[in-house]
């Protein structure tokens, strides 16, 4: 496969970019008026945010699991002995190192093209494309030309991925509540507004090409995950809606949970699609928040684990990589 025509005998840019962490219980503060942009939090909020942090042992992993991600893909994309070589860089959006920085880096570097690669795999306005926006604010100041991955909840080895890991987490269960399980695919929920007919809309719709592809894609990563293993009984939903006066979008993973449990499921495996890492959402508002409700409605709880630095599913982000680059090498999409 050739990549990149063109670029053949220069050093290729990838910047992963993934959200970001606190560094510590005290950066904690700094990290929640980030994510506000440069809004101070409420004293409730904060504190309410550190005793969730306190409660999966304050844990950061966020920034390392990156780390480790964007060494192995690295490490991946330059096994090939032909082709280009690859230099990776890791871009936070709220904490150091920030996105700005290294297109910095990579500019000082020399790097001529650069292509950016957000781990989410769903696309939205509020999320992918605020990423993008800083690099492209980074880049006035001039450095490599760049492409960006927008979305990828369709590649087939990440797909394929999931589906071993749904495949693990239902093999957890005992056979008779198999048999009555159903899995929820989950990612975060997003603000919504509501339009003149009533609707509901993500706050992000104005930006997307077309309605809702955020919603459509968690969709169709559920169906295609679905349709490899045969799952009959899935359904997707929506997590870690933030504290803002905003209704976020539905329903929520806690909220279908109990309704799972009401028309009579003996259990639920949560597969967190829309996130790679564990990081405060899956430690907290799974592990611990969903675990409860469903224990407390008298079903059992499986949470499929998280990629991190699983070397397939590296695999699987060096291949989406290359195949950016040998198809569009001249799209910005
Ligand atoms: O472990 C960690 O420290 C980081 C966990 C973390 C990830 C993450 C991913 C996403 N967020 C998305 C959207 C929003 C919107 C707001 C918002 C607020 C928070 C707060 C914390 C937080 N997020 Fe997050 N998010 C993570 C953590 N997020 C903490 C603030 C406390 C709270 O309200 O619970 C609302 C902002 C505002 O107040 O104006 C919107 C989306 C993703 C998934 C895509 C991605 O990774 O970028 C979308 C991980």
């Amino acid at each position: 496969m050739s990549e990149a025509p063109g670029w053949a005998g220069s050093t290729i840019g990838v910047l992963v970019m993934a959200y970001g962490s606190a560094a510590g219980p005290y950066d904690v503060e700094r990290y929640y008026t980030d994510i506000r942009g440069g809004r101070r939090p409420s004293p409730e909020h904060l504190e309410d945010l550190k005793a969730r942090y306190a409660a999966i042992g304050n844990r950061f992993p966020l920034l390392e699991t990156t780390r480790r991600q964007a060494e192995g893909l690295e490490r991946e994309l330059n096994a090939a002995t032909a082709g280009p070589r690859y230099r990776v860089y890791l871009g936070m959006k709220h904490s150091p190192p920030f996105i700005a920085d290294a297109v910095e880096e990579m500019r000082s570097d020399g790097i001529d093209l650069g292509i950016g690669l957000v781990l989410a795999p769903h696309w939205s306005g509020m999320s992918v494309e605020t990423y993008i926006e800083r690099v492209e604010t980074a880049l006035a100041d001039g450095g490599p030309e760049f492409m960006y991955v927008r979305q990828w909840y369709w590649h087939p080895r990440f797909v394929e991925f999931l589906a071993s890991r749904v495949f693990d987490a239902l093999e957890k269960l005992p056979r008779g509540d198999r048999d009555k399980a159903a899995v929820i695919f989950s990612a975060h929920s997003l603000p919504t507004r509501a339009l003149p007919d009533g609707t509901l809309r993500c706050k992000a719709c104005d930006r997307c090409p077309e309605r809702c592809q955020y919603v459509a894609q968690l969709q169709r990563t559920a169906d295609l995950v679905a349709a490899k293993l045969g799952l009959e009984d899935y359904l997707i939903a929506w997590q870690s809606a933030g504290r803002t006066n905003d209704p976020w979008w539905g329903p929520s993973v806690v909220e279908m949970i109990r309704d799972l449990a009401a028309t009579g499921h003996r259990a639920v495996v949560v597969c967190p699609a829309g996130f790679v890492s564990d990081h405060l959402e899956t430690l907290y508002d799974l592990d611990i928040e969903a675990r409860r409700t469903a224990e407390e409605a008298g079903i059992r709880f499986e949470r499929t684990e998280m990629p991190n630095d699983d070397p397939a599913f590296i695999g699987a982000l060096s291949a989406l990589i290359r195949q950016h680059l040998s198809y569009e090498p001249a799209s910005s999409s």
